[in-house]
């Protein structure tokens, strides 16, 4: 049966996706089988970020580019991790309408996720969930992400590049590029460019980049794209721009040693995850967890030495007595 729901995942079959990804968010644990199975099938597909404030446009913009790849023979898969919850779903809502003329293209597959307590942070979950369309033979995959907290940068680290999106009249773009979203960037695109202000604000964040660049020379000096997504206007030239940054990356070997970071980080993460996910549980059926809790708030005894117990206490078991912990 697992056998047969990896070739079905490989194969594109949205259902088999779909259930691949509830299990993978439910931590079930067919779920691991089956990326075991399927991870020598990724790395194919290549990833493009986009992220911005929450109303800048992304999702529209995320439609259209859909739409150009699409034209020119390209399948996508797309990401939208969105901080509202699932019970309260309305922006999930407003992404699923506004992508509905994708929804019957069999070459588009299109995952909402809700930043709810992944274990291990929503990165993890997105990166699993792009392995997932990757394998399943996606050609590109989007990541739509709101560019505020650390988990957002975070998520926006698995993309190969990262579209930062900003508009007229908000008054706070400049400012929101201080507080680090700046150097995740590759592509700005000043989307609303219907707006008033589009073009002060294409000024400001060149002399922005120039500044940037001045005092942190990089091999790639990120560009800017206006846009108006509604109406689809200058779409053509952020896929332009996305080739471009795509090239340069390859070219400089930029792109495998991104990767090579990436997989590094990612191994890791996963190491940490199972070995906290291990030791808590253990800790907590064995009700040893409680006591350890009541003696360090009586002052019995102190945290830091309770941590190095355990982890030495771990460390020395032989491995078929780790459940005694
Ligand atoms: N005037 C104008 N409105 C836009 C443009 N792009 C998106 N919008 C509108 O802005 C609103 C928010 O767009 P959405 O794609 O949901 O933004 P997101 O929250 O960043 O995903 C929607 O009502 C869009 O129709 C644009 O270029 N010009
Ligand atoms: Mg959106």
């Amino acid at each position: 049966m697992s056998n047969n729901h990896v070739q079905r995942v490989l194969e594109g079959s949205d259902l088999a996706i779909a259930r691949l990804i509830t299990w993978l968010e439910d931590e079930d644990e067919r779920a691991l089988s089956i990326m075991e199975e399927i991870y020598a099938r990724t790395g194919r597909a290549y990833v493009i970020g986009i992220t911005g404030a929450p109303g800048g446009g992304k999702s529209t913009l995320t439609d259209k580019l859909t739409r150009a790849l699409r034209r020119r023979g390209q399948t996508v898969g797309i990401v939208a991790v969105d901080p509202s919850s699932p019970f309260t779903g309305g922006a999930l809502l407003g992404d699923r309408v506004r992508m509905s003329e994708h929804n019957t293209d069999p070459g588009v597959y299109i995952r909402s996720m809700a930043t709810r307590g992944f274990l291990g942070g929503m990165a993890r979950a997105t990166g699993d969930v792009v392995k997932v369309l990757d394998a399943s033979g996606k050609d590109v995959i989007i990541i739509e992400t709101v560019g505020v907290g650390q988990d957002e940068i975070d998520v926006i680290g698995i993309a190969d590049t990262t579209c930062l999106i900003l508009v007229p009249g908000l008054g706070d773009a400049i400012q929101s590029m201080k507080a680090g979203v700046m150097e995740i960037a590759d592509i700005y695109v000043v989307n609303k460019a219907d707006h008033p202000g589009a073009d002060q604000l294409c000024v400001e964040v060149s002399v922005r980049v120039e500044q940037d660049l001045h005092i942190k020379p990089t091999g790639w000096s990120p560009c800017v794209v206006r846009t108006v997504a509604v109406e689809d206007q200058g779409v053509d030239l952020l896929v332009e721009a996305i080739d471009r940054h795509r090239r340069y990356l390859e070219e400089s070997g930029q792109y495998l040693e991104k990767r090579r970071e990436r997989t590094r980080q990612e191994t890791l993460r996963m190491v940490h995850n199972e070995l906290f996910r291990i030791v808590r549980q253990r800790l907590q059926d064995s009700g040893r967890l409680d006591r350890l809790v009541q003696e360090i708030l009586d002052h019995k005894r102190d945290p830091y030495s309770t941590m190095r117990e355990i982890v030495n206490k771990w460390l020395s078991f032989p491995q078929n007595q780790k459940e005694a912990l």
